[in-house]
């Protein structure tokens, strides 16, 4: 389906991975601007996302994100990738892109559910068309997260209903799994890509319902990137840590 609008499309996106030669995406859930762009530093020649939740940075500023976070990550290559998890319907959800935090003007990948209907995607494109940016939409279809009620019929909904929308790259799925990564890379095909949390070295780690997998594990299975919070910025050697996890998930 064309979307009628520019998109950031697949191929730009597999380009940029590539050319950073990594596949990992960093899960940046800190809580500062400073901690951000301190992660970011550290460990950017391994990352080729900086995933962030925009809404739990306290002391969040529009200026300060755009020169300490979003403009190094472009110097380094590096996509934005705002978390967002947009729900509503699609004309609150392009006021939710176009709110104070501004994540229309620098993201250029959020994470959307599709449960409010297909118009979410319209309405999250219909603000970076009015930024003069372009950018995409990674739709949930799996969780890692225990006892979520994203189901395997929910999930080839989901696929069915946006494998062929050229502003969704493709679906979030389950990491700790491999097996259901596997199910979804057979339902949506190798036109889209499939972003991968859930992933931890150490499986221990798992908190409050989390659930762990090998990141090797996720990329055999047919995961296009790894998403790395804890076992990189938890970790006491962060540098170290995102190198390893590069090496994982590297072919
Ligand atoms: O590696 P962790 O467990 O420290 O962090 C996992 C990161 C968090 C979650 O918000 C996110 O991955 N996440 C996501 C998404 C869309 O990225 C989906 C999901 O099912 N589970 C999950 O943990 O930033």
């Amino acid at each position: 389906m064309s979307a009628g609008y520019a998109c950031l499309s697949v191929d730009e996106i597999r380009l940029s991975m590539e050319e950073k030669g990594t596949r990992v995406i960093l899960a940046a859930d800190l809580f500062t601007i400073s901690e951000i762009s301190h992660i970011l530093n550290e460990v950017g020649r391994h990352i080729c996302m900086l995933k962030t939740h925009v809404d739990g940075i306290h002391d969040f500023d529009l200026d300060r994100w755009m020169d300490e976070v979003v403009r190094p990550a472009r110097k380094m290559g590096i996509l934005l990738f705002e978390d967002r998890k947009f729900a509503d319907i699609g004309h609150v959800s392009k006021i939710q892109m176009l709110g104070h935090q501004r994540i229309a003007d620098w993201a250029d990948v959020v994470t959307a559910h599709r449960i409010s209907g297909p118009d979410i995607v319209e309405g999250i494109h219909d603000a970076w068309r009015e930024c003069g940016r372009r950018g995409s939409v990674a739709v949930l279809a799996q969780m890692s997260s225990s006892g979520n009620l994203l189901d395997e019929e929910y999930c080839r909904k989901v696929v069915d209903s946006c494998r062929g929308m050229d502003g969704v790259c493709g679906f979030i799925g389950n990491g700790s799994n491999p097996s259901n990564i596997s199910e979804l890379r057979s339902l949506v095909g190798s036109d889209k890509m499939i972003l991968t949390p859930g992933i931890n070295l150490n499986s221990g780690e798992a908190r409050m319902g989390q659930r762990y997998g090998h990141p090797r594990e996720a990329i055999a299975a047919g995961s296009d990137a790894v998403i790395v919070g804890s076992g990189i910025i938890r970790n006491a050697e962060p540098l170290a840590a995102a190198k390893k996890y590069a090496e994982e998930t590297s072919a």
